[in-house]
Protein backbone atom coordinates (compact mmCIF):
# COMPACT_ATOMS: atom_id res chain seq x y z
CA UNK A 1 0.00 0.00 0.00
CA UNK A 2 1.02 3.34 -1.30
CA UNK A 3 1.67 6.09 2.11
CA UNK A 4 2.24 3.51 5.19
CA UNK A 5 3.36 5.29 7.86
CA UNK A 6 7.48 5.19 7.65
CA UNK A 7 9.20 7.72 9.90
CA UNK A 8 12.55 9.50 9.75
CA UNK A 9 14.23 11.50 11.96
CA UNK A 10 13.59 14.86 12.62
CA UNK A 11 16.94 15.85 10.86
CA UNK A 12 15.84 19.75 10.14
CA UNK A 13 14.81 21.34 13.35
CA UNK A 14 17.42 23.59 15.02
CA UNK A 15 16.92 24.20 19.10
CA UNK A 16 17.57 28.35 19.33
CA UNK A 17 19.22 29.86 22.44
CA UNK A 18 16.27 31.89 23.76
CA UNK A 19 18.19 35.30 23.62
CA UNK A 20 18.18 34.58 20.14
CA UNK A 21 14.50 33.53 19.86
CA UNK A 22 13.35 36.39 21.25
CA UNK A 23 15.17 38.15 18.91
CA UNK A 24 14.10 36.67 15.83
CA UNK A 25 10.60 36.96 17.01
CA UNK A 26 10.51 40.60 17.35
CA UNK A 27 12.87 40.84 14.07
CA UNK A 28 9.87 38.86 11.84
CA UNK A 29 7.15 40.69 13.41
CA UNK A 30 8.68 43.74 12.68
CA UNK A 31 9.44 42.84 8.65
CA UNK A 32 5.70 41.81 8.46
CA UNK A 33 4.41 44.89 9.70
CA UNK A 34 6.36 46.49 6.83
CA UNK A 35 3.78 44.87 4.75
CA UNK A 36 1.51 46.46 2.84
CA UNK A 37 -1.22 45.94 0.05
CA UNK A 38 0.18 47.65 -2.84
CA UNK A 39 -1.81 48.78 -5.49
CA UNK A 40 0.18 50.72 -8.14
CA UNK A 41 3.00 48.75 -9.51
CA UNK A 42 6.29 49.78 -11.93
CA UNK A 43 6.71 47.53 -14.92
CA UNK A 44 10.61 46.56 -13.81
CA UNK A 45 11.44 42.70 -14.45
CA UNK A 46 11.66 40.93 -11.59
CA UNK A 47 14.15 37.63 -11.99
CA UNK A 48 11.96 34.58 -12.52
CA UNK A 49 14.42 32.37 -9.69
CA UNK A 50 12.67 34.72 -7.14
CA UNK A 51 9.61 33.82 -7.78
CA UNK A 52 10.55 30.41 -8.19
CA UNK A 53 12.43 30.46 -4.78
CA UNK A 54 9.45 32.10 -3.20
CA UNK A 55 6.71 29.78 -4.60
CA UNK A 56 9.11 26.65 -3.11
CA UNK A 57 8.60 28.40 -0.03
CA UNK A 58 4.66 28.24 -0.07
CA UNK A 59 4.59 24.72 -1.48
CA UNK A 60 6.56 24.27 2.32
CA UNK A 61 2.82 24.81 3.80
CA UNK A 62 1.50 22.10 6.09
CA UNK A 63 -1.34 20.66 4.16
CA UNK A 64 -4.79 18.13 5.02
CA UNK A 65 -2.89 14.42 4.60
CA UNK A 66 -0.15 15.95 3.14
CA UNK A 67 -1.95 16.42 -0.32
CA UNK A 68 -0.35 19.57 -1.15
CA UNK A 69 -3.73 20.30 -3.05
CA UNK A 70 -2.33 23.87 -4.38
CA UNK A 71 -1.10 24.65 -7.70
CA UNK A 72 0.15 28.26 -8.42
CA UNK A 73 0.30 29.51 -11.94
CA UNK A 74 3.11 32.20 -12.07
CA UNK A 75 2.36 34.71 -15.09
CA UNK A 76 4.76 37.07 -16.98
CA UNK A 77 3.65 36.71 -20.49
CA UNK A 78 2.33 40.28 -21.80
CA UNK A 79 -0.97 38.71 -23.42
CA UNK A 80 -1.72 36.08 -20.99
CA UNK A 81 -1.42 39.15 -18.47
CA UNK A 82 -3.85 41.64 -20.72
CA UNK A 83 -6.91 38.50 -21.22
CA UNK A 84 -6.44 37.87 -17.50
CA UNK A 85 -7.36 42.08 -17.04
CA UNK A 86 -9.87 42.21 -19.59
CA UNK A 87 -11.71 38.90 -17.36
CA UNK A 88 -11.36 40.48 -13.86
CA UNK A 89 -12.67 44.19 -14.93
CA UNK A 90 -15.24 42.81 -16.57
CA UNK A 91 -16.00 41.20 -13.27
CA UNK A 92 -15.24 43.76 -11.36
CA UNK A 93 -17.82 45.76 -13.56
CA UNK A 94 -20.61 43.85 -12.82
CA UNK A 95 -19.30 43.50 -9.12
CA UNK A 96 -19.22 47.61 -8.08
CA UNK A 97 -22.04 48.17 -10.29
CA UNK A 98 -24.38 45.57 -9.16
CA UNK A 99 -23.19 42.13 -7.38
CA UNK A 100 -22.12 43.82 -4.53
CA UNK A 101 -24.54 44.96 -1.62
CA UNK A 102 -24.20 48.58 0.24
CA UNK A 103 -22.72 46.82 2.96
CA UNK A 104 -20.09 45.02 1.21
CA UNK A 105 -19.32 48.91 -0.56
CA UNK A 106 -19.25 50.75 2.11
CA UNK A 107 -17.01 48.18 4.14
CA UNK A 108 -14.73 48.65 0.78
CA UNK A 109 -14.89 52.08 0.87
CA UNK A 110 -11.96 52.96 3.30
CA UNK A 111 -9.66 51.40 0.38
CA UNK A 112 -10.80 53.16 -2.46
CA UNK A 113 -10.78 50.44 -4.87
CA UNK A 114 -13.10 50.20 -8.08
CA UNK A 115 -13.30 48.24 -11.34
CA UNK A 116 -10.18 49.34 -13.03
CA UNK A 117 -7.41 46.83 -12.22
CA UNK A 118 -4.11 48.64 -14.54
CA UNK A 119 -1.89 46.81 -12.08
CA UNK A 120 -2.54 43.76 -14.07
CA UNK A 121 -1.21 44.74 -17.09
CA UNK A 122 1.89 46.82 -15.26
CA UNK A 123 3.20 44.22 -12.58
CA UNK A 124 5.52 41.86 -13.39
CA UNK A 125 3.98 38.77 -12.36
CA UNK A 126 0.51 37.68 -11.60
CA UNK A 127 0.25 34.55 -9.29
CA UNK A 128 -2.98 33.23 -9.72
CA UNK A 129 -3.03 30.15 -7.04
CA UNK A 130 -5.47 27.46 -7.21
CA UNK A 131 -6.99 24.97 -4.63
CA UNK A 132 -7.44 21.44 -5.89
CA UNK A 133 -11.37 20.90 -4.96
CA UNK A 134 -10.40 17.37 -6.24
CA UNK A 135 -7.33 15.57 -7.93
CA UNK A 136 -7.12 13.11 -10.99
CA UNK A 137 -5.42 9.97 -10.55
CA UNK A 138 -3.48 7.92 -12.70
CA UNK A 139 -6.40 6.59 -14.06
CA UNK A 140 -8.54 9.29 -14.61
CA UNK A 141 -10.52 8.98 -11.62
CA UNK A 142 -11.40 11.42 -8.96
CA UNK A 143 -8.92 11.56 -5.66
CA UNK A 144 -10.51 13.49 -2.68
CA UNK A 145 -8.87 16.09 -1.02
CA UNK A 146 -9.15 17.18 2.63
CA UNK A 147 -9.38 20.89 3.81
CA UNK A 148 -7.92 22.37 0.22
CA UNK A 149 -9.15 25.96 0.90
CA UNK A 150 -7.79 25.93 4.29
CA UNK A 151 -4.36 24.33 3.00
CA UNK A 152 -4.07 26.53 0.85
CA UNK A 153 -5.34 29.75 2.54
CA UNK A 154 -2.05 28.66 4.71
CA UNK A 155 0.02 28.16 1.94
CA UNK A 156 -0.62 31.66 0.71
CA UNK A 157 -0.05 33.28 3.54
CA UNK A 158 3.40 31.83 3.50
CA UNK A 159 3.67 32.71 0.31
CA UNK A 160 2.88 36.42 0.73
CA UNK A 161 5.35 36.42 3.59
CA UNK A 162 7.89 35.47 1.70
CA UNK A 163 7.38 37.59 -1.48
CA UNK A 164 7.71 40.37 1.26
CA UNK A 165 10.89 38.81 3.05
CA UNK A 166 12.55 38.91 -0.81
CA UNK A 167 11.62 42.46 -1.37
CA UNK A 168 8.51 42.61 -3.61
CA UNK A 169 5.53 44.30 -3.00
CA UNK A 170 2.10 42.16 -3.70
CA UNK A 171 -1.60 42.70 -3.94
CA UNK A 172 -4.01 39.55 -3.15
CA UNK A 173 -6.66 40.29 -5.50
CA UNK A 174 -9.89 38.13 -5.73
CA UNK A 175 -11.87 39.34 -8.64
CA UNK A 176 -14.97 37.45 -8.32
CA UNK A 177 -16.24 34.81 -9.88
CA UNK A 178 -12.22 33.92 -11.22
CA UNK A 179 -13.93 31.28 -13.27
CA UNK A 180 -12.27 33.24 -16.43
CA UNK A 181 -9.04 32.20 -14.49
CA UNK A 182 -9.12 28.32 -15.85
CA UNK A 183 -10.25 29.27 -19.41
CA UNK A 184 -6.95 31.52 -19.65
CA UNK A 185 -4.95 29.71 -17.79
CA UNK A 186 -6.21 26.28 -19.26
CA UNK A 187 -6.00 24.99 -15.75
CA UNK A 188 -8.44 21.55 -14.98
CA UNK A 189 -11.84 21.84 -13.63
CA UNK A 190 -11.17 20.55 -10.24
CA UNK A 191 -8.64 23.48 -9.97
CA UNK A 192 -10.37 26.09 -8.64
CA UNK A 193 -9.21 29.99 -8.68
CA UNK A 194 -8.44 30.51 -4.92
CA UNK A 195 -6.69 34.42 -5.39
CA UNK A 196 -4.64 36.45 -7.90
CA UNK A 197 -1.22 37.52 -6.55
CA UNK A 198 0.06 41.07 -8.16
CA UNK A 199 3.78 41.05 -7.67
CA UNK A 200 6.48 43.52 -8.26
CA UNK A 201 7.91 46.59 -6.96
CA UNK A 202 5.75 49.71 -6.09
CA UNK A 203 5.23 52.56 -7.81
CA UNK A 204 7.40 55.47 -6.75
CA UNK A 205 4.22 57.35 -6.07
CA UNK A 206 2.20 54.34 -4.82
CA UNK A 207 0.15 55.30 -1.54
CA UNK A 208 -1.91 53.04 0.16
CA UNK A 209 -4.99 54.15 2.61
CA UNK A 210 -4.54 55.27 5.84
CA UNK A 211 -5.62 51.78 8.35
CA UNK A 212 -3.81 50.24 11.04
CA UNK A 213 -4.27 46.96 12.64
CA UNK A 214 -5.65 45.78 15.25
CA UNK A 215 -3.56 45.47 18.70
CA UNK A 216 -2.44 42.01 20.34
CA UNK A 217 -5.48 42.99 22.89
CA UNK A 218 -8.33 42.44 20.23
CA UNK A 219 -6.38 39.26 18.18
CA UNK A 220 -5.62 37.42 20.74
CA UNK A 221 -6.59 35.98 24.81
CA UNK A 222 -3.89 34.47 26.61
CA UNK A 223 -5.66 31.99 29.74
N1 LIG B 1 -12.71 42.29 -5.79
C1 LIG B 1 -12.97 43.74 -5.80
C2 LIG B 1 -13.56 44.21 -4.53
C3 LIG B 1 -12.75 44.04 -3.30
C4 LIG B 1 -13.19 43.16 -2.33
C5 LIG B 1 -12.51 43.03 -1.15
I1 LIG B 1 -13.30 41.81 0.26
C6 LIG B 1 -11.33 43.78 -0.91
O1 LIG B 1 -10.66 43.67 0.28
C7 LIG B 1 -10.90 44.67 -1.87
C8 LIG B 1 -11.61 44.78 -3.08
C9 LIG B 1 -11.69 44.50 -6.16
O2 LIG B 1 -10.61 43.92 -6.22
O3 LIG B 1 -11.79 45.70 -6.40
Amino acid sequence: MAGTHRPVPLATYERLPEAQMRERARAFNALLQRRRSVRAFTDEPVPREIIEDCLRAAGSAPSGANQQPWQFVAVSDAELKRRIREGAESEEREFYAHRATREWLTALAPLGTDAEKPFLTTAPWLIAVFYKAYDVGADGERVKQYYPVDSTGIATGMLIAALHHAGLACLTHTPSPMAFLNEILGRPAGERPFVLLVVGYPAPDATVPDIVRKPLSAIATFR
